[in-house]
């Protein structure tokens, strides 16, 4: 089937081209704005570009004239800000001090503001998870002069903030060293809100020469009056000249009538001493972020960009702007660390440079700017860069544990064109003996491309086909964008209308209408507060709203962008409203997350028993992942594509985003056999993992692989079920510290600055398991770096490898096969099924192996250690305390010669599961779960690198039996295989405390 005629007839013929794939036709630069194309991006980089050509001689006109007050209750610090560029223009400086030792800087203007306007201050509605305790008084202390005020916080107030007044420049600084500095180059600068010129400027003409406006010669005699020095002068009363984008603004033929006129913001933000930064997702590009201003090989020319955006067939090295923004930036340098996050859901751009900093170090530099919206900013001043993640992740949001299945394998393809289709495509797997657990149905399954209802001629009886897929234990996810077709016998637009939830005009008064894959459409409004209710009836099994709704079938949100085929730059106008009278331009990136966490809890608010829902999202922003997962995109069946998969995931992650992963395959093209193989290799280790092909391409479902690959692809997925303990508890341990589930070089070896390009590999929570894939044509090995000095054990082969603090590259071979370069880092303990069935969640009373990769020796007694955790995967039950959180321990005394040792497993103690503080011993009798496993078995125990054969092994009921293969041991040199030892069968349960001890 085709994209349905009706439909066909109402794409714009650029839509339709897009669907022919022609992979060497690659991105439209044109439909996306350049900082050249954006007149805030254009007038702010201007003042950037001036400000180094002025030297020192430039300074920032905005300054602190009277002496800051202190507000001890909070506590928090206020000032009372002015521009020498704006005299009569009044802002207020807010500083706000937290007992973890962040802060938050604000800053807006007040006071009698042209037409009473207000810019957007309700970000933290959508990004703050929870708000920081304010700092205890008793532990704070504060001075101020006329020249500066200074502030000692933080636990036993190690940190300081100080505040230069005139002009304003602001450093927090750890143990008394510099961390964090703003408007240490003077780019702090807010426009305030003004009256539309009248008579409107003409644009210069040719014959005004470089005559000065009497604008500018007002706004260089008010500078030079407040002191500064002529240049300065020239440099803030030229960056803005008479650029008429401030008011209205033409792209690619769409006008912004920007009723407001000017309001971007900016600041600069430098990390003295630290070269290495890392973050501001989502960009297909390296994950330490480049310098932007083109002065050396390897810079990227532009400022990277955050504006959620539907790329076409998206560049794999371009600092344009994608589906997801995350405006936070981690600065690394071995020692010491920090982060910031700039809390804005508007169009952002970053500059970033670096220059020579203290102590040798070389500094980097970044330089924020916003289209609109309050400044607010979040300072993260811990030495590690781990730690900074997790006061992040707490302050945002950590990812919630998913439902089990949903780390299963997704076959997805546009499209699934039938109810028979469905089931042959779920018969093959099965017969195929390639485990799955998801099929996907695209926009074709709906009539009309009316999301939520089955096209009955290709989809008759879609409760037959959903009952048929949970007797295998499979799910269904349904495809449902938030635009919905302007058709009163469409039931979904008639109830939007009635309940008056669209978006609306620039005037407010009528529903905005634009273009996507149903015709003309109306986009629902996330921020309605009437939304909710009205989608809840939606997904509600009793409503029966929707047609074959049932617990196995679970919601994709595609073009929540939102993406808008005849909009600027492929989404909404800037000037289209939102409840609250929002612009578009204030929310844009935000726009995402309503959409998704409205689906989430609609999704979860099912009739009881709750069950965790499944959604995916394309368009991501601060928070996204407390409703769920999202892919990268249209990405491309390029060997580039597959490459840059890998940054992209570990930049998402870092940036809070961990159930993510890239369409298996790629969405475009028809990759050869050999790459299709290299995606799933790649695939298997993508937290979300899902196969997806565009309409044009050939069916690759892994079954029609020819043989050999049929099998290695089988084997790659079987891996992927094999593992799924190890991600369920990879989630677990995301969801309670806040660290993310893809771990990159930086963030577990901060000490190694020649990691800290590394980014091509990854470590899986804290398993201990450290991946890279091969990801180029012909490869037969890679080079994997390990930036510690202990042996790593090649997961398939046993061997050894040896890291260096350092850092060592060893060289592993990546055949075409299952066997994905994975190396299990010395002193950790994985726990896996060896079995594997149709469907993840079939398994969950099968048997585990423990696989103990020996350090080479023991840290306080312990040389090796792992988690593993466990529970329903379905159902909230676990925040009553219903799961098995175990974790096992190799332990030895280092005085004992005889090569004793004993292996313990616990419960995991004074652990908190999301939301809740339930130690395992108090949880109760509300123990389901953990009941309806007490007899599942350890089924065997790999131990690897063991110096000599234990004479004897027992447990509580007696000896048990085991068989050794000698080889090299951990402590020894490294090199060769490791000696093997295996347990079959030690008798013990997964759930109770044991020991097995070794003589
Ligand atoms: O719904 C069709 C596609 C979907 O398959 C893809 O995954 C999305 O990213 N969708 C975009 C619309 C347009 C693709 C050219």
């Amino acid at each position: 089937m085709r994209v349905s005629s009706v439909a066909a007839l109402l794409l714009p013929v650029w839509l339709l081209l897009a669907t022919a794939v022609d992979l060497a036709s690659a991105v439209r630069p044109n439909d996306f704005k350049k900082c050249g194309d954006s007149s805030f991006c254009r007038r702010i980089r201007r003042l950037s570009t001036y400000a180094e050509m002025h030297g020192p001689k430039f300074s920032s006109p905005y300054s602190i004239n009277a002496l800051p007050s202190f507000d001890q209750s909070k506590p928090s610090l206020k000032a009372q800000v002015s521009s020498a560029l704006y005299p009569g223009v009044d802002f207020e400086l807010e500083v706000r001090f937290h007992n973890d030792g962040t802060a938050r800087v604000r800053m807006d203007q007040v006071g009698k503001r042209h037409g009473d306007w207000k810019r957007y201050d309700e970000a933290e509605k959508w990004g703050i998870d929870k708000q920081p305790e304010l700092f205890k008084q008793e532990h704070f202390s504060y001075k101020s002069d006329t020249s500066r005020s200074t502030v000692n916080f933080g636990p036993e107030g190690i940190n300081t903030f100080i505040l230069e007044h005139n002009p304003i420049k602001a450093t927090f600084l750890r143990e008394g060293l510099p961390q964090i500095v703003l408007n240490g180059r003077g780019l702090l600068h807010m426009e305030h809100f003004r009256p539309k010129p009248d008579p409107f400027p003409s644009p210069k003409s040719e014959s005004d020469g470089d005559a000065p406006s009497l604008v500018f010669q007002n706004k260089k005699r008010s500078l030079q009056e407040a002191g500064h020095a002529a240049s300065a002068a020239d440099a803030w009363a030229g960056f803005e000249e008479e650029d008429r984008g401030e008011w209205e603004e033409t792209f690619a033929g769409r006008q912004d009538s920007k009723p407001k006129g000017p309001e971007a913001l900016s600041l600069d933000i430098e990390f003295p001493g630290k070269a290495n930064i890392f973050g501001l997702p989502e960009h297909a590009s390296p994950l330490n972020l480049r310098s932007t201003r083109g002065q050396k090989d390897g810079d990227f020319h532009e400022p990277y960009r955050l504006m959620n955006t539907d790329v076409f067939e998206y560049d794999a090295d371009s600092p344009m702007s994608l589906y997801g923004s995350v405006p936070v930036v981690h600065a690394v340098q071995p020692g010491s660390a920090a982060s910031v996050l700039w809390l804005s859901g508007s169009e952002t751009w970053i500059d970033v440079d670096r220059v020579p900093g203290p102590s040798g170090n070389e500094t980097a530099r970044t330089h924020f700017f916003s289209e609109s919206g309050i400044l607010d900013l979040f300072v993260f001043l811990e030495p590690t860069p781990d730690k900074n993640m997790a006061l992040f992740s707490t302050l945002v949001g950590k990812t919630p544990l998913p439902a089990y299945f949903a780390l299963g394998y997704h076959q997805c393809r546009w499209n699934y064109l039938s109810t028979d289709d469905v089931l042959t495509v779920n018969g093959r797997f099965s017969d195929e003996d390639i485990p799955m657990d998801v099929i996907w149905l695209d926009i074709e399954y709906a009539k009309n491309h009316w999301y939520g209802v089955w096209n009955d001629e290709t989809f008759p009886k879609p409760e037959r086909m959903l009952e048929g897929l949970d007797a295998e234990g499979r799910k269904l996810v349904i495809i449902i964008d938030p635009h919905l077709a302007r058709n009163d016998d469409y039931f979904l637009y008639k109830e939007a209308r009635t309940k008056d939830v669209f978006v609306k005009m620039p005037d407010d008064k009528s529903d905005y209408e634009g273009w996507c894959w149903s015709g003309s459409a109306s986009w629902l409004d996330g921020f309605h507060p009437d939304l909710q209710n009205w989608w809840n009836s939606l997904y509600s099994l009793a409503s029966k709203k929707l047609k074959a709704n049932a617990r196995n079938m679970h919601f994709w949100l595609d073009m929540n962008e939102p993406a808008i085929f005849n909009g600027p730059e492929i989404t909404a106008p800037k000037d289209v409203k939102h409840h609250g009278n929002w612009e578009h331009r204030d929310i844009h990136n935000i726009y995402s997350v309503t959409y998704h966490a409205a689906s989430t809890l609609a999704a979860k608010l099912r009739e009881s028993p709750n069950q965790r829902p499944f959604t995916l999202a394309r368009g991501w922003w601060l928070g996204s992942w407390k409703h769920g997962a999202i892919w990268t995109g249209d990405n491309l069946g390029t060997w580039e594509h597959l490459a840059v998969c890998i940054p992209m995931m570990l930049a998402n992650n870092i940036g809070g985003m961990s159930f993510c992963g890239c369409d298996v395959g790629g969405f475009f093209g028809n990759p050869s056999p050999e790459m299709l193989v290299r995606w799933y290799q790649a695939g298997i280790f993508e937290p979300f993992f899902r196969a997806h092909a565009h309409i044009d391409t050939k069916r690759r479902e892994p079954y029609l692989l020819d043989e050999p690959l049929r099998s290695a692809v089988r084997d790659l997925i079987k891996l992927r079920y094999k593992m799924l303990p190890t991600w369920y508890t990879a989630f677990k341990e995301a969801s309670s510290t806040g660290l993310p589930v893809l771990r990159p070089q930086y963030l577990v070896n901060p000490h190694d600055a020649n990691g800290f390009a590394v980014d091509d590999q990854y470590y899986i929570g804290d398993s201990g398991l450290l991946v890279k894939p091969a990801v180029q044509k012909d490869a037969t090995k890679v080079d994997i770096y390990l930036g510690e000095d202990r042996p790593f054990f090649n997961y398939f082969t046993h061997e050894i490898y040896r890291g260096s603090a350092s850092g060592k590259r060893v060289s592993v071979p990546a055949p075409m096969t299952s066997q994905v370069p994975m190396l299990q880092r010395g002193g950790s303990i994985v726990t896996i099924r060896e079995r594997v069935r149709r469907s993840a969640e079939l398994g969950w009373r099968d048997p585990f192996t423990l696989y103990i990769a020996l350090d080479s020796q023991a840290h306080g007694g312990v040389r090796a250690k792992g988690r593993l955790y466990l529970d329903d995967g379905q159902t909230y039950a676990d925040e009553e305390g219903d799961y098995v959180w175990k974790e096992f321990e190799w332990r030895e005394d280092s005085s004992a010669s005889d090569g004793s040792a004993t292996i313990v497993s616990k419960d995991v103690e004074g652990s908190s599961s999301a939301g809740t503080n339930v130690s395992a011993s108090s949880r109760g009798n509300k123990d389901a779960f953990r009941k309806s496993i007490t007899d599942v078995r350890v089924e065997r125990v790999v131990v690897l690198g063991l110096d000599k054969p234990p004479r004897s092994i027992k447990t509580r009921e007696g000896p048990v039996d085991f068989t050794w293969k000698k080889g090299s041991s951990a402590s020894g040199k490294a090199g060769g295989k490791a000696s093997v030892l295996v347990i079959k069968d030690p008798k013990v349960k997964i759930v109770e405390d044991w020991t097995i001890h070794f003589e």
